[in-house]
């Protein structure tokens, strides 16, 4: 198997890498954390592989909603990055963050305060940070290019994608995928409190689920038997990396600093946690499927 290091690499993220490999694209999840949108000098060990575990996870139980890019998680991984490494199929990317929101909290709290509604869409009023909301909204933002993505309403979609009937298709799939997961975790112990979809179109035109689902990275995991409406919740998988780098006194500028490692060690098996819970299997069980 070809080494990382020779394919060409099209896009760099903060955790994470997109290599070609041709007709097909290498998907890789780095062992890297980030807090405050600063990410830190220390890896967290088998990170990139429980969230590429878990992307995997949902693709397989949600193909029955919608088409998704995978391919393999084996065949055409690198052994360098075995577990963490997934070869996609190439989608024109649609130029929308499919963000779908079941629980008041981050800018969807913001915006509610000051308007008492989230991506024009209408709420009760009253609703407390973090509380569930009737039911899940769909509040989509552009893919800022750099800096932050600018909420957009679904009129706004429509002006991005170009076509309504597929505006409206990107959206129903978006809130559907979400109230599965959800539902799903929520069984398992985790609210899935929100998260983002990246949608693109097959060389066919079928409307497919790209990038990572419902990963820690891509959504609020938040335990829910620590669940309090009224403040904002502890984040499953990232509490003690910020609980620990806000006792240093870090304020939150670069460089972040490094974690011990008995932080670490507590994070890492948060992860290993949250991928047991979800899928249900052993973390040992990603490790042999990819790992052969
Ligand atoms: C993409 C074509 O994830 C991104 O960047 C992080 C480093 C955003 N991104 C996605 C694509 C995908 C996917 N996923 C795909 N299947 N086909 N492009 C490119 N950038």
């Amino acid at each position: 198997m070809s080494a990382l290091s020779d394919l060409p690499l099209i896009a760099s993220g903060k955790v994470r890498e997109i290599y070609d490999l041709g007709d097909s694209l290498l998907l890789v999840a780095s062992d890297r954390i980030s807090t405050y949108d600063v990410v830190h000098p220390t890896p967290i060990p088998d990170k990139g592989s429980v969230l590429t575990g878990l992307s995997t996870f949902w693709f397989e139980r949600m193909a029955d909603i919608v088409a998704n890019h995978l391919l393999s998680v084996t065949d055409g991984v690198p052994d360098d990055v075995r577990g963490r490494g997934m070869v996609v199929r190439k989608l024109k990317m649609l130029p929308v963050e499919c963000v779908v929101r079941g629980y008041l909290s981050g800018s969807g709290w913001k915006d509610y305060q000051r308007t008492g509604a989230v991506s024009g869409i209408g709420l009760p009023g009253g609703l407390r940070e973090s509380d569930r909301l009737p039911e899940p909204v769909y509040t989509p933002s552009t893919k800022a290019e750099v800096g932050h993505d600018e909420p957009i309403d679904f009129e706004g979609t429509v002006a991005l994608i170009g076509d309504r009937p597929l505006a409206e298709r990107v959206r129903d799939v978006s809130l559907a995928v979400y109230e599965a997961a959800a539902r799903h975790a929520r069984e398992r112990g985790i609210i899935l409190a929100d998260t983002k979809f990246e949608l693109g179109l097959a060389p066919d035109g079928e409307l497919t689920l790209g990038d990572e689902v419902c990963t820690p990275d891509s959504s609020r995991f938040w335990p829910a038997d620590r669940y309090r409406p009224g403040e904002s919740q502890p984040s499953f998988d990232k509490q003690f990396v910020r609980d620990w780098a806000s006792s240093t006194g870090w304020d939150r500028q670069p460089p972040a600093p490094a974690i011990p490692d008995e932080v670490v060690e507590r994070t890492r098996a948060k992860y290993l946690d949250a991928y047991e819970r979800i899928t249900g299997e052993p973390f040992e069980t990603w490790l042999r499927r990819t790992t052969g």
